[in-house]
Protein backbone atom coordinates (compact mmCIF):
# COMPACT_ATOMS: atom_id res chain seq x y z
CA UNK A 1 0.00 0.00 0.00
CA UNK A 2 2.13 2.74 -0.99
CA UNK A 3 -0.24 5.32 -2.50
CA UNK A 4 -1.65 5.41 1.27
CA UNK A 5 -0.38 5.42 4.54
CA UNK A 6 -3.05 3.66 7.06
CA UNK A 7 -3.07 4.20 10.34
CA UNK A 8 -4.77 2.50 13.22
CA UNK A 9 -5.52 4.14 16.98
CA UNK A 10 -7.78 2.31 19.00
CA UNK A 11 -11.41 2.89 17.56
CA UNK A 12 -9.88 5.75 14.86
CA UNK A 13 -8.81 5.07 11.32
CA UNK A 14 -6.48 7.43 9.15
CA UNK A 15 -5.87 7.07 5.36
CA UNK A 16 -3.14 9.43 4.13
CA UNK A 17 -2.83 9.94 0.40
CA UNK A 18 0.74 9.59 -0.79
CA UNK A 19 0.96 9.63 -4.43
CA UNK A 20 3.75 11.38 -5.75
CA UNK A 21 3.57 14.69 -6.66
CA UNK A 22 -0.09 15.85 -6.44
CA UNK A 23 -2.46 13.41 -4.99
CA UNK A 24 -3.80 12.87 -8.61
CA UNK A 25 -6.37 10.26 -7.95
CA UNK A 26 -5.81 7.46 -10.70
CA UNK A 27 -7.38 4.43 -10.66
CA UNK A 28 -4.63 2.67 -8.24
CA UNK A 29 -4.92 5.24 -5.49
CA UNK A 30 -8.52 4.83 -5.56
CA UNK A 31 -8.29 1.44 -4.98
CA UNK A 32 -5.64 1.56 -2.22
CA UNK A 33 -8.30 4.10 -0.25
CA UNK A 34 -10.95 1.78 -0.90
CA UNK A 35 -9.04 -1.43 0.11
CA UNK A 36 -7.85 0.70 3.54
CA UNK A 37 -11.95 1.27 4.04
CA UNK A 38 -12.67 -2.22 4.00
CA UNK A 39 -9.96 -3.11 6.24
CA UNK A 40 -10.80 -0.28 8.79
CA UNK A 41 -14.37 -1.81 8.35
CA UNK A 42 -13.62 -5.34 9.13
CA UNK A 43 -11.80 -3.76 12.12
CA UNK A 44 -15.13 -2.04 13.34
CA UNK A 45 -13.12 1.18 13.53
CA UNK A 46 -15.88 4.06 14.30
CA UNK A 47 -14.44 7.04 12.83
CA UNK A 48 -12.10 7.33 9.81
CA UNK A 49 -10.19 10.42 8.95
CA UNK A 50 -8.79 10.78 5.44
CA UNK A 51 -5.83 13.08 5.06
CA UNK A 52 -2.66 14.21 2.85
CA UNK A 53 0.69 14.34 4.24
CA UNK A 54 1.47 16.61 7.02
CA UNK A 55 2.31 20.29 4.96
CA UNK A 56 0.59 19.29 1.44
CA UNK A 57 0.60 22.15 -0.82
CA UNK A 58 -1.82 19.66 -2.86
CA UNK A 59 -4.39 17.89 -1.12
CA UNK A 60 -5.44 16.33 -4.33
CA UNK A 61 -5.54 17.33 -7.66
CA UNK A 62 -8.31 15.72 -8.22
CA UNK A 63 -9.02 13.11 -11.43
CA UNK A 64 -5.96 11.61 -12.92
CA UNK A 65 -6.34 13.53 -16.01
CA UNK A 66 -4.09 10.83 -18.18
CA UNK A 67 -6.97 8.43 -17.10
CA UNK A 68 -9.24 10.30 -18.76
CA UNK A 69 -11.04 8.46 -21.93
CA UNK A 70 -10.66 10.65 -25.28
CA UNK A 71 -12.28 8.19 -27.43
CA UNK A 72 -15.54 8.55 -26.83
CA UNK A 73 -16.50 6.89 -24.43
CA UNK A 74 -18.07 8.58 -21.04
CA UNK A 75 -15.20 10.11 -18.59
CA UNK A 76 -17.33 9.25 -15.57
CA UNK A 77 -19.16 6.25 -15.37
CA UNK A 78 -21.10 4.38 -12.87
CA UNK A 79 -17.47 2.03 -12.27
CA UNK A 80 -15.57 5.06 -12.67
CA UNK A 81 -12.47 5.04 -9.68
CA UNK A 82 -13.60 8.41 -8.70
CA UNK A 83 -17.54 7.05 -8.71
CA UNK A 84 -16.80 3.87 -6.61
CA UNK A 85 -14.28 5.86 -3.63
CA UNK A 86 -17.14 8.31 -3.22
CA UNK A 87 -19.68 5.74 -3.07
CA UNK A 88 -17.55 3.52 -0.93
CA UNK A 89 -17.21 6.54 1.50
CA UNK A 90 -20.98 7.11 1.92
CA UNK A 91 -21.80 3.31 2.19
CA UNK A 92 -18.76 3.37 5.39
CA UNK A 93 -20.34 2.27 7.91
CA UNK A 94 -19.06 5.09 10.17
CA UNK A 95 -18.10 8.20 10.12
CA UNK A 96 -15.19 9.65 7.69
CA UNK A 97 -13.71 13.33 8.29
CA UNK A 98 -12.27 14.89 5.94
CA UNK A 99 -9.19 16.78 6.86
CA UNK A 100 -8.27 19.49 4.53
CA UNK A 101 -4.86 21.04 4.01
CA UNK A 102 -3.05 22.38 0.70
CA UNK A 103 -5.52 23.12 -2.65
CA UNK A 104 -8.06 20.60 -3.70
CA UNK A 105 -9.17 20.39 -7.43
CA UNK A 106 -12.00 19.06 -9.79
CA UNK A 107 -12.97 15.32 -8.43
CA UNK A 108 -11.09 15.28 -5.23
CA UNK A 109 -13.55 18.14 -4.27
CA UNK A 110 -16.63 15.76 -4.74
CA UNK A 111 -14.34 13.32 -2.66
CA UNK A 112 -13.83 15.61 0.30
CA UNK A 113 -17.19 16.95 0.46
CA UNK A 114 -18.56 12.95 0.01
CA UNK A 115 -17.11 12.63 4.18
CA UNK A 116 -19.33 13.52 6.52
CA UNK A 117 -17.56 16.34 8.28
CA UNK A 118 -15.06 18.37 6.35
CA UNK A 119 -12.02 19.88 9.09
CA UNK A 120 -10.02 22.60 6.94
CA UNK A 121 -6.85 24.62 7.50
CA UNK A 122 -6.91 28.09 7.42
CA UNK A 123 -5.13 28.28 3.69
CA UNK A 124 -7.36 25.46 1.95
CA UNK A 125 -8.83 26.21 -1.25
CA UNK A 126 -11.79 24.24 -3.34
CA UNK A 127 -11.57 24.32 -7.03
CA UNK A 128 -14.32 22.23 -8.96
CA UNK A 129 -12.92 22.56 -12.70
CA UNK A 130 -15.05 20.49 -14.93
CA UNK A 131 -15.89 23.68 -17.01
CA UNK A 132 -11.95 24.70 -17.46
CA UNK A 133 -11.13 20.51 -18.83
CA UNK A 134 -14.63 20.81 -20.69
CA UNK A 135 -15.88 17.52 -18.81
CA UNK A 136 -19.29 16.82 -18.80
CA UNK A 137 -20.16 16.17 -15.00
CA UNK A 138 -22.15 13.37 -13.92
CA UNK A 139 -25.32 13.40 -12.87
CA UNK A 140 -24.97 11.40 -9.20
CA UNK A 141 -21.76 13.45 -8.83
CA UNK A 142 -23.72 17.00 -9.38
CA UNK A 143 -26.06 15.70 -7.15
CA UNK A 144 -23.59 14.75 -4.23
CA UNK A 145 -21.89 18.30 -4.97
CA UNK A 146 -25.71 19.95 -4.26
CA UNK A 147 -26.40 17.63 -1.13
CA UNK A 148 -23.30 20.05 1.01
CA UNK A 149 -23.45 23.40 -1.32
CA UNK A 150 -26.38 25.16 -1.73
CA UNK A 151 -27.19 26.29 -5.44
CA UNK A 152 -26.11 30.26 -5.76
CA UNK A 153 -22.27 28.54 -4.41
CA UNK A 154 -22.16 24.88 -6.11
CA UNK A 155 -23.10 27.39 -9.95
CA UNK A 156 -20.44 29.63 -8.91
CA UNK A 157 -17.79 27.02 -8.29
CA UNK A 158 -18.87 24.88 -11.05
CA UNK A 159 -18.91 27.86 -13.64
CA UNK A 160 -15.98 29.35 -12.62
CA UNK A 161 -13.78 26.78 -11.99
CA UNK A 162 -11.92 28.96 -9.71
CA UNK A 163 -10.51 28.06 -6.11
CA UNK A 164 -13.05 29.00 -3.17
CA UNK A 165 -11.25 29.50 0.20
CA UNK A 166 -12.10 26.93 3.32
CA UNK A 167 -13.24 30.07 4.99
CA UNK A 168 -16.14 30.94 2.84
CA UNK A 169 -17.31 27.58 2.24
CA UNK A 170 -17.16 27.34 6.45
CA UNK A 171 -19.30 30.69 6.22
CA UNK A 172 -21.88 28.69 3.09
CA UNK A 173 -22.28 25.72 5.60
CA UNK A 174 -19.78 23.71 3.47
CA UNK A 175 -17.08 22.88 5.84
CA UNK A 176 -18.27 22.85 9.32
CA UNK A 177 -14.46 24.23 11.40
CA UNK A 178 -11.60 25.54 9.47
CA UNK A 179 -8.39 26.15 12.04
CA UNK A 180 -4.82 27.18 11.64
CA UNK A 181 -2.37 24.26 9.80
CA UNK A 182 -0.65 23.90 13.55
CA UNK A 183 -3.91 23.01 14.94
CA UNK A 184 -5.48 21.05 12.08
CA UNK A 185 -4.44 17.45 13.39
CA UNK A 186 -5.27 17.67 17.36
CA UNK A 187 -8.76 19.60 16.85
CA UNK A 188 -9.42 16.74 14.27
CA UNK A 189 -8.59 14.27 16.68
CA UNK A 190 -10.35 15.93 18.90
CA UNK A 191 -13.58 16.10 16.84
CA UNK A 192 -12.94 12.25 15.92
CA UNK A 193 -12.54 11.01 19.77
CA UNK A 194 -16.23 12.69 20.30
CA UNK A 195 -17.30 10.66 17.43
CA UNK A 196 -15.76 7.68 19.49
CA UNK A 197 -17.80 8.29 22.31
CA UNK A 198 -21.13 7.73 20.66
CA UNK A 199 -23.25 4.33 20.03
CA UNK A 200 -21.87 3.07 16.94
CA UNK A 201 -24.50 1.26 15.94
CA UNK A 202 -26.98 4.50 16.40
CA UNK A 203 -24.42 6.37 14.24
CA UNK A 204 -24.50 3.65 11.33
CA UNK A 205 -28.15 3.96 10.84
CA UNK A 206 -28.14 8.22 11.40
CA UNK A 207 -25.41 7.75 8.72
CA UNK A 208 -27.92 5.77 6.40
CA UNK A 209 -31.13 6.86 6.76
CA UNK A 210 -29.25 10.47 5.59
CA UNK A 211 -27.82 9.46 3.07
CA UNK A 212 -30.91 7.33 1.53
CA UNK A 213 -32.99 10.61 2.40
CA UNK A 214 -30.22 12.68 0.71
CA UNK A 215 -30.34 10.51 -2.26
CA UNK A 216 -34.18 10.85 -2.55
CA UNK A 217 -34.44 12.43 -5.82
CA UNK A 218 -36.80 10.83 -8.50
CA UNK A 219 -36.41 11.54 -11.66
CA UNK A 220 -37.97 9.53 -14.99
CA UNK A 221 -36.09 7.54 -17.29
CA UNK A 222 -36.57 10.06 -19.89
CA UNK A 223 -35.26 12.58 -17.98
CA UNK A 224 -32.09 10.53 -17.18
CA UNK A 225 -31.63 9.76 -20.92
CA UNK A 226 -31.91 13.21 -22.34
CA UNK A 227 -29.21 14.54 -19.55
CA UNK A 228 -26.99 11.64 -20.76
CA UNK A 229 -27.15 12.02 -24.46
CA UNK A 230 -26.72 15.43 -23.58
CA UNK A 231 -24.00 14.61 -21.81
CA UNK A 232 -22.47 12.33 -24.61
CA UNK A 233 -22.20 15.62 -26.88
CA UNK A 234 -20.14 17.20 -24.57
CA UNK A 235 -17.88 14.36 -24.05
CA UNK A 236 -18.10 13.58 -28.51
CA UNK A 237 -17.41 17.28 -28.82
CA UNK A 238 -13.86 19.32 -30.07
CA UNK A 239 -14.15 21.25 -26.77
CA UNK A 240 -13.75 18.32 -25.02
CA UNK A 241 -10.98 16.86 -26.74
CA UNK A 242 -9.08 20.28 -26.33
CA UNK A 243 -9.59 20.36 -22.91
CA UNK A 244 -7.71 18.02 -21.96
CA UNK A 245 -5.13 18.13 -24.75
CA UNK A 246 -4.65 22.14 -23.06
CA UNK A 247 -4.12 20.08 -19.57
CA UNK A 248 -1.33 17.44 -20.98
CA UNK A 249 0.16 20.41 -23.00
CA UNK A 250 -0.36 23.28 -20.06
CA UNK A 251 -1.48 25.64 -21.77
CA UNK A 252 -4.93 27.45 -21.61
CA UNK A 253 -7.49 26.01 -23.73
CA UNK A 254 -9.68 27.07 -26.30
CA UNK A 255 -13.33 26.82 -26.06
CA UNK A 256 -15.29 27.08 -29.15
CA UNK A 257 -18.93 25.65 -28.02
CA UNK A 258 -18.52 22.45 -30.79
O1 LIG B 1 4.82 18.00 -15.46
P1 LIG B 1 4.82 16.85 -14.48
O2 LIG B 1 5.05 15.49 -15.11
O3 LIG B 1 5.64 17.10 -13.23
O4 LIG B 1 3.27 16.72 -13.96
C1 LIG B 1 2.71 17.83 -13.26
C2 LIG B 1 1.24 17.87 -13.61
O5 LIG B 1 0.98 17.61 -14.97
C3 LIG B 1 0.72 16.75 -12.76
N1 LIG B 1 -0.70 16.89 -12.48
C4 LIG B 1 -1.63 15.99 -12.83
N2 LIG B 1 -1.53 14.82 -13.49
C5 LIG B 1 -2.68 14.13 -13.69
N3 LIG B 1 -3.89 14.54 -13.28
C6 LIG B 1 -4.02 15.71 -12.60
N4 LIG B 1 -5.22 16.09 -12.16
C7 LIG B 1 -2.85 16.49 -12.36
N5 LIG B 1 -2.60 17.69 -11.75
C8 LIG B 1 -1.30 17.90 -11.85
O6 LIG B 1 1.43 16.82 -11.54
C9 LIG B 1 2.72 17.44 -11.79
C10 LIG B 1 2.88 18.63 -10.87
O7 LIG B 1 1.90 19.55 -11.29
P2 LIG B 1 2.27 21.10 -11.36
O8 LIG B 1 3.64 21.26 -11.94
O9 LIG B 1 1.14 21.78 -12.01
O10 LIG B 1 2.32 21.46 -9.80
P3 LIG B 1 1.90 22.84 -9.14
O11 LIG B 1 2.25 22.68 -7.70
O12 LIG B 1 2.45 23.97 -9.92
O13 LIG B 1 0.33 22.92 -9.30
C11 LIG B 1 -0.45 21.98 -8.64
C12 LIG B 1 -1.88 22.11 -9.19
C13 LIG B 1 -2.73 20.98 -8.59
C14 LIG B 1 -2.45 23.49 -8.81
C15 LIG B 1 -1.82 22.00 -10.71
O14 LIG B 1 -1.13 20.80 -11.04
C16 LIG B 1 -3.19 21.91 -11.33
O15 LIG B 1 -3.89 22.93 -11.49
N6 LIG B 1 -3.60 20.66 -11.63
C17 LIG B 1 -4.89 20.41 -12.28
C18 LIG B 1 -6.01 20.54 -11.26
C19 LIG B 1 -7.33 20.18 -11.95
O16 LIG B 1 -7.83 20.95 -12.79
N7 LIG B 1 -7.82 19.00 -11.66
C20 LIG B 1 -9.08 18.45 -12.26
C21 LIG B 1 -8.73 17.09 -12.87
S1 LIG B 1 -10.13 16.48 -13.77
C22 LIG B 1 -11.26 16.08 -12.54
O17 LIG B 1 -10.93 16.03 -11.37
C23 LIG B 1 -12.67 15.83 -12.93
C24 LIG B 1 -12.79 14.92 -14.10
S2 LIG B 1 -13.48 17.33 -13.29
O18 LIG B 1 -12.58 18.10 -14.13
O19 LIG B 1 -14.69 17.03 -13.93
O20 LIG B 1 -13.68 17.99 -12.01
Amino acid sequence: MSLVIVEVNGAMGTITLNRAKVNALNGELIDEIASALATMKARNLRVIVLRAKRGAKVFSAGHEVTELPTNGRDPITYNDPLRQIVRAIQLHPCPVIAMVEGSVWGGACELVMSCDLIVAAQDTTLAITPAKLGVPYNLSGILNLMKVVNMPIIKEMLFTARPVSAQRLMECGVINHVVPREELESFTQQLAMQIVETSPLVLRILKEELRVLASAHPITPEAYERIQSLRREVYDSEDYQEGIRAFLEKRKPEFHGR
